[in-house]
This record gives C-alpha cells, sequence and structure tokens, in this order.
C-alpha cells in the first residue's frame, strides 16, 4: 500500500539531511529549556511571548518535569488546580506576577464573576482538557522511579481527583447541555488553536464594535510578525473577552450572547480520551462511580467526534453552533477520531489519508509529521501559526494515540520524525513544514517537554486506549 511505504520508508530517506543529535544530548538541553523557564513558581510556557503559566502547555510540561522530578511535576498541576473556577472550568492561563502580555489581568476583568478563584489572577476562558492523560503519564514515570515518587503520586491522585473530575463535568455540562457529543467553545483561544481556518468562517461573522483600544504584545517577540495571527484577527479576539467580560462570565448569559459558539471535535475527542484515562486513575484508588461517570462521558464525546465525520471526505467537521453548519477546512482537527477511537472503518480510512500526499506524506514536507492544515488545502500558510506548521506537542498527541492502538508503526514514525526536528535544539512553538526552520518562539516549554519525554521514554507509550 501507497501509505505504508510512506511509514517505512520515511526515516532512512530523511535521516540524511538533519544532523543528528544523541538522544542524551537532546534529553540534557530540554531538561536545560525547563529549569531555566522555571520562574520558581511555575514555568513560563516560553521565556518572553508567553511569560505565565497556560493550561494545557501545563499539561504537556508536566510529563516533561516528571522525567527530572515527579513533586515538581505535580507541583505544576498544583499550581493549575489552585486557579480552578467554582464552576469547575481551569482556565488558560494563570497569571503571574509580572510579565509583558497582552491581554492581561486588566483586559480580562475576571474579577466580576463570583465563580473566579480566590488570591489568582486568570483568564476566563479554557483550553483543550489533556490534564489527564498528562497525569496518567506522569503515574507511568513515577512507578518506574520507585516506591517515593509513587507515593507522592498516589497522594496527589487521591487529593485533586475530584478537581479534574469538576472540570471534565464542566465541560460536559455548561459546555454540551444538548448532551451533543460536542463541547462548545466561545473563543478561538480555546481550541488552543488560535487561527486555525477551522475559525475562518465563525469568526468572519464576528463583527467588532467600538471597543477600548489596546496594544498587541505578542508581535515584539517573533522574528517575523507574519508568523502571528492579523490585527484583524486580534480586533475580533479581544471583542470576544471584551464580550464574556461584558456578561461577568455567566455561563448561561454568555451561550445566549456570544458572537463564537463553535462545536470543537478536537477537543471534545481529547476530553473523551481523558475522561476514559481519568476513570482508569479513578478506579486505581477505589473511587468507582467517579470512573463510571466518566466513562459516560467519555461515550458521548466519542460517539459526537465520529458523528461529525463526514462522509465525503472521511474527515471530522467542527459545527458552528450559530449557523448550523458543518465547518469542513482540512485541517488537523479532522483527525480528532485518531485521538479516541471509536470506529475502526472511519479510523482506517483516517490512517491511510494522514500518512497519503495530502498529509504526512505531502513530497515537500521536511519531516513526516503532521501539518496543521493540509498543504493542500487554500487556506495553508506554512509559516503561519495554526495555518500550516508543524506543533510537536500535537505530533505527540497523535504518536501516543497511534501506539495504544497497536499501530507501533506508526507511533514510531511520528517519534522518529519529531526527534529529528527537534534536534536542532531550539525548541521552537512550531516549525516551518517545507524547510523545518523554527518559528515563532524558541525555548517553548511544551516543546522541550515532548523532546524530553521522548528521549527519555525509548518510545512513544500507550497512554491513550482503544
Ligand atoms: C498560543 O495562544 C496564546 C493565547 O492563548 C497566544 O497566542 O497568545 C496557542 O498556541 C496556545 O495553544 C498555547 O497554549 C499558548 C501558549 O503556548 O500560545
Amino acid at each position: 500500500m501507497e501509505t505504508d511505504a510512506v511509514v517505512s520508508s520515511t526515516a532512512g530517506s530523511r535521516a540524511a539531511d538533519t544532523p543528528d543529535r544523541p538522544a542524551g544530548e537532546l534529553a540534557e538541553a530540554a531538561a536545560a529549556v525547563l529549569r531555566s523557564n522555571d520562574n520558581g513558581v511555575t514555568l513560563v510556557a516560553a521565556p518572553e511571548l508567553y511569560p505565565h503559566q497556560w493550561s494545557w502547555d501545563a499539561a504537556f510540561i508536566s510529563v516533561g518535569l516528571a522525567h527530572l522530578s515527579v513533586p515538581r511535576a505535580l507541583a505544576e498541576l498544583s499550581f493549575l488546580v489552585r486557579a480552578q473556577w467554582r464552576t469547575g472550568m481551569i482556565p488558560h492561563i494563570v497569571f503571574g506576577d509580572s510579565g509583558d502580555y497582552f491581554p492581561g489581568p486588566r483586559r480580562w476583568r475576571t474579577e466580576r464573576s463570583p465563580n473566579r478563584p480566590a488570591g489568582v489572577a486568570t483568564s476566563g476562558i479554557c483550553q483543550p482538557p489533556v490534564h489527564s492523560i498528562a497525569l496518567a503519564a506522569i503515574g507511568d514515570v513515577a512507578r518506574r522511579h520507585g516506591a517515593t515518587e509513587r507515593r507522592a503520586f498516589d497522594e496527589f491522585l487521591r487529593a485533586t481527583l475530584d478537581s479534574w473530575l469538576a472540570w471534565h463535568v464542566w465541560l460536559a455540562t455548561a459546555r454540551d447541555p444538548g448532551e451533543t457529543g460536542l463541547f462548545e467553545i466561545h473563543h478561538g483561544w480555546e481550541s488552543g488553536m488560535d487561527n486555525s481556518p477551522r475559525w475562518d468562517a465563525p469568526y468572519s461573522r464576528v463583527v467588532p464594535g467600538p471597543m477600548e483600544p489596546f496594544e498587541r504584545r505578542d508581535i515584539l517577540h517573533v522574528e517575523d510578525i507574519n508568523e502571528r495571527p492579523t490585527d484583524a484577527d486580534y480586533r475580533r479576539y479581544i471583542w470576544l473577552v471584551d464580550q464574556m467580560a461584558e456578561a461577568r462570565y455567566d455561563d448561561d448569559v454568555i451561550a445566549r450572547t456570544i458572537d463564537f459558539r463553535v462545536g470543537d471535535v478536537f477537543s471534545s475527542a481529547l476530553l473523551a480520551q481523558a475522561s476514559d484515562v481519568l476513570a482508569e486513575l479513578a478506579e486505581d484508588i477505589g473511587r468507582r462511580s467517579a470512573a463510571e461517570q466518566l466513562r459516560t462521558i467519555a461515550a458521548r464525546f466519542r460517539r459526537g467526534v465520529i458523528e461529525a465525520v463526514s462522509p465525503e471526505t472521511g474527515l471530522a467537521r467542527d459545527r458552528d453552533r450559530i449557523t448550523g453548519e458543518w465547518l469542513s477546512t482540512a485541517t488537523i482537527g479532522g483527525f480528532a477520531p485518531m485521538l479516541c477511537g471509536g470506529d475502526d472503518g472511519i479510523l482506517a480510512g483516517q490512517r491511510a489519508k494522514l500518512l497519503g500526499p495530502d498529509w504526512c506524506g505531502h513530497p515537500a514536507l521536511r519531516y513526516a509529521l503532521v501539518p496543521s492544515t493540509s498543504p493542500n488545502d487554500d487556506a495553508f500558510q506554512p509559516s503561519r501559526y495554526w495555518r500550516g506548521p508543524q506543533w510537536p506537542v500535537i505530533n505527540w498527541l497523535f504518536a501516543h494515540a497511534a501506539s495504544a492502538r497497536g499501530d507501533a508503526e506508526l507511533s514510531e514514525t511520528l517519534r522518529e520524525e519529531s526527534l529529528r526536528q527537534l534536534s536542532d535544539a531550539s525548541f521552537a512553538e512550531y516549525y516551518h513544514p517545507f524547510t523545518g526552520e523554527p518559528l515563532g518562539s524558541r525555548y517553548q516549554s511544551w516543546t522541550a517537554a515532548v523532546a524530553l519525554d521522548w528521549s527519555a521514554s525509548g518510545k512513544a507509550g500507550t497512554l491513550f486506549k482503544r
């Protein structure tokens, strides 16, 4: 089969043009990045561009940290949990005392909400729920490290299980009250894939009115501002922040009034997967009814993801809840079923597509890794943020999922290609899919974390269940 040929030949054919760095050396460099991004309380997502703690970054970061110290990894998650809202929401940013970032607490104005956490400044939205997946990975490392770290992990799990459960339940209720199986996001930032073409149609309908002026800080910290979203994008982003602040971050009011409401298929797949993983952890500590509740959530969202697959393209689609339309751009979001499973026929078709010429098998790719948008789609832009570049953490997720399905060939290819991509030790936020050039921020914590995990683990793990 042509696609299988891509899997088995890539490692050899691409090895020649990239400097090989021994895994130990890469791990050392990655560990140094994590240590230097530690501000004594938490790890900043990146030294300049992102000087605070981000929710899904913290999850990936904690997996990397576990290889250095399990208690330090757990402390990172504790810091995040401390910022959980009374509703159950884990906020997308936990602000530190300093850091040049916009929008900061003054624009978020979360003090307007009675549900905000006490004693800590946060944003008012969420990010993809990958935390339980990270937690299970830390548990695996803890088991390998011996009794003391294992005990620390068990204590942490007992102490925080209800927090993670509340987080999943909030997503399944406040964000999917109609039990559709796709939870709703109210900002592209909630997807983690801010300016992905996934959101072009819904954003085209967000028309900002008069608003308080603002000054972007992100464009001061990248080499080329064309790697970042445009000013027009940012006006829409801040317009939505202002709308939520206006609604005092009341979930019901926001659902009725916000200009952006989309069922997010990729994050829903992660919720399904993470709920199954958390269910297993809950069982480990004797929390059977929590486990049952989580499995019900997992089943609903797995069904929602499979129902979102287009019969024409075989790719999963997001759904604009305001217009009711399915959103069909060819982005990584389309491969959501490969994260959560649920239908063998769909998965087989997706695997072939992923390895084919529109994706990892595209002849111009430097590394056979999943680009954020298909190079053959009109929306593809190879160096602009989530519109084409390759993101190491996303490839890490796909590799783990493949491994859990028993697809060692795919998971190993993704791991080997990723390690080659990362071997320049720039730990970039994302990479140009054709040239392999590092883009966006450098010394990005989550990139260093997955580099460390991959170098230290030897092979893609099996956290995900079928
Ligand atoms: C990016 O998002 C932030 C807003 O949340 C930004 O552009 O300012 C995204 O890549 C997001 O997924 C990531 O969590 C964050 C920090 O790495 O940066």
